[in-house]
């Protein structure tokens, strides 16, 4: 329904437009057309002025409006370097933004068209061109330089006392491994793919360093002040990681591996005393990946050492899901026992 009427609105508008401009052609041609383009002209002149009016006040209506609600303080090391960069950025376009269009708007008021005044002939300068070409360069390669530089760090190789996990991104979700005790991720290949076999991830189990690995879903833990670094896949098609609160973004490409590392800041619990007791740390997936998108949340839990080290404890590889009967701390099932005591269950209820 909201639909129709825009669409409504839209056609109204023009056609509203159509026959205003259609009118004033005859008004025009019944006045004279010399005295009506110079009216015209006026009020032009008055519409600009009022538009850098109406539009600065706009600016600063949206700021207002949208004060607090913008990401808060950033999560990770890292994420403070880049604050720093955007407010720079911002501060710099800020002030040749607010300088050009007062000057592109006043100017188009206070220089309208006069029978008093002739234009000044002004076709070209060099100095002028030079100035205008080169400052804002040197400005826009400092900022580039700056960013490139955080660029590579985020990007480039993690300390060495690094957490690793694995992200692997599919529609719709994100699942993750941990390397287990031994550190080492065990090979996986994507033929060996298989939900019914709980092996979601196409681990090779012939590779003892698989049988430690750890798979969570959806949800992931990491330690506060120690740097974690994510090595991404995805299993379909262009997936990203996106942790706006730790300042990140990396795609997840199919066949590609691409990682980052970052340090948290705040354990979990901390950042629900800063920012409200349901803050969670999110993954979001940051590329239209399919129709199920929007569900594509992953939800990143900052732990201190201890508690992470509980947790970890608390999991069991994904080789035991794969292969129950070798768990060691499951006791061994006797199915004829269990299939006497139903019988015995059944005979009592008649
Ligand atoms: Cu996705």
């Amino acid at each position: 329904m909201s639909t129709f009427f825009i669409v409504a609105i839209l056609v109204l508008g023009f056609l509203i437009t159509f026959q205003i401009a259609k009118a004033s052609e005859y008004v025009a041609v019944l006045r004279g057309l010399e005295k009506s383009r110079k009216q015209s002209n006026k009020i032009n002149a008055f519409m600009l002025l009022a538009f850098l009016v109406l539009g600065l006040i706009g600016v600063y209506y949206c700021n207002e409006r949208l004060r607090g609600k913008i990401l808060g303080e950033a999560a990770s090391v890292h994420g403070e370097k880049i604050d720093t960069m955007l407010y720079i950025t911002i501060a710099i376009c800020g002030l040749v933004f607010f300088i050009t269009q007062i000057l592109l708007f006043w100017f188009a008021f206070k220089y309208q068209e006069s029978d008093t005044r002739k234009a000044f002939y002004f076709p070209h300068n060099n100095k002028l061109e030079v100035l205008w070409t080169v400052v804002p360069a040197i400005f826009l390669t400092v900022l580039v330089g700056y960013g490139l530089y955080y660029w590579f760090k985020i990007t480039g190789e993690a300390p060495k006392n690094a957490l690793q996990v694995e992200v692997i991104g599919s529609q719709f979700k994100w699942e993750f491994r941990y390397p287990g005790r031994d550190g080492v991720f065990g090979k996986k290949y994507y033929k060996e793919i298989s939900y019914e076999k709980n092996n979601p991830l196409g681990q090779l189990w012939d590779d003892a360093a698989n049988r430690d690995d750890i798979i969570t879903t959806q949800e992931v833990h990491i330690v506060v002040n120690k740097p974690v670094k994510f090595i991404i896949f995805a299993k379909d098609v262009i997936h990203d990681v996106g942790l706006v609160h730790f300042r990140l973004k990396m795609d997840a490409v199919p066949g590609t591996p691409t990682t980052v590392w970052f340090t948290p800041k705040f354990t979990t619990r901390q950042a629900q005393d800063k920012w409200g007791p349901d803050f969670v740390y999110e993954l979001s997936c940051d590329q239209m990946c399919g129709k199920g998108h929007y569900t594509m949340r992953g939800v990143i839990i900052v732990d201190t050492q201890e508690e992470f080290d509980r947790w970890m404890a608390s999991r069991k590889p994904n080789y035991y899901a794969a292969f129950p009967d070798r768990d060691p701390s499951k006791p061994k099932i006797d199915t004829t026992r269990k299939l006497n005591d139903t019988t015995k269950v059944a005979s009592l209820g008649k």
